[in-house]
């Protein structure tokens, strides 16, 4: 969470000069029967969720968070008011589910909503069915302009989740490391491609003025004689 140094009140309401940041993580557990469920063709059990990025109690300025199902599940619009803010389901397709959350202070902003790909199979070169459980899962940003007073004091005032340590199954740390050593790779290269042109331009400019000499020498020894 960053706020910045210099904040006012203004008659609007708004904390104006305030950005409160608010990292998440939401996307899906899913795990294979095995095989297909006789009774209903259902082949997996999978969990959709939102949590936060570090071990903090979101309820203090969330109010609740709807899971919005596909079709063909009954009550597609799952509310769930406390954490975990999580619906577990079972099923046979993967389908786009939108979480969308409120917050205590919907003059704050409406809410703020989330877009999943429900994940049940595994795909790539190792796609095998496995009954390891496939995680597929996401790292955000819920970012507070200029709050209310209300909103500033819940964001700000909030409790750890659970006691103990606090962790996700995915290493967000080590990928923020690859990415941004990714970048640096590309980066790195671009510069060399952009070098290598630079010197191609070069010597087809000294080649250019070298024929241009040429040229200009053979037309002066073409009219002197
Ligand atoms: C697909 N477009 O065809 C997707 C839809 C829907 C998945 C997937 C329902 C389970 C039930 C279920 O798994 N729906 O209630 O019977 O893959």
């Amino acid at each position: 969470m960053s706020t910045s140094s210099e904040s006012v009140t203004e008659t609007s309401g708004r904390v104006k000069g305030v950005t409160i940041v608010k990292p998440v993580v939401y996307g899906n557990i899913a795990r294979y029967f095995g095989k297909k469920r006789e009774e209903d063709g259902h082949t997996h059990q999978w969990t959709v969720y939102v949590k936060p990025y570090r071990n903090e109690d979101m309820s203090t300025y969330i109010k609740k968070v709807h899971f919005k199902l596909h079709d063909s599940y009954p009550d597609q619009n799952r509310v769930v008011t406390k954490p975990p803010y999580e619906v577990t389901e079972t099923g046979w397709g993967e389908f786009e589910i939108a979480i969308r959350i409120f917050f205590h202070d919907s003059s704050e902003r409406p809410s703020v909503t989330l877009y999943h790909i429900l994940k049940l199979f595994q795909t790539g070169i190792d796609a095998v069915p496995s009954k390891k459980p496939l995680v597929t899962e996401y790292y955000e940003e819920i970012i507070f302009q200029d709050p209310s007073p209300l909103m500033q004091n819940l964001l700000t005032n909030t409790r750890p989740l659970t006691i103990g340590p606090w962790k996700h199954e995915t290493d967000f740390e080590e990928k923020k490391e690859k990415t941004l050593q990714n970048i640096l790779n590309a980066k790195s290269k671009i510069q060399q491609e952009i070098n290598d042109v630079r010197e191609k331009l070069k010597l087809a400019k000294e080649g250019i003025a070298r024929f241009k000499t040429e040229i200009a020498k053979s037309q002066t020894s073409a009219s002197s004689s």
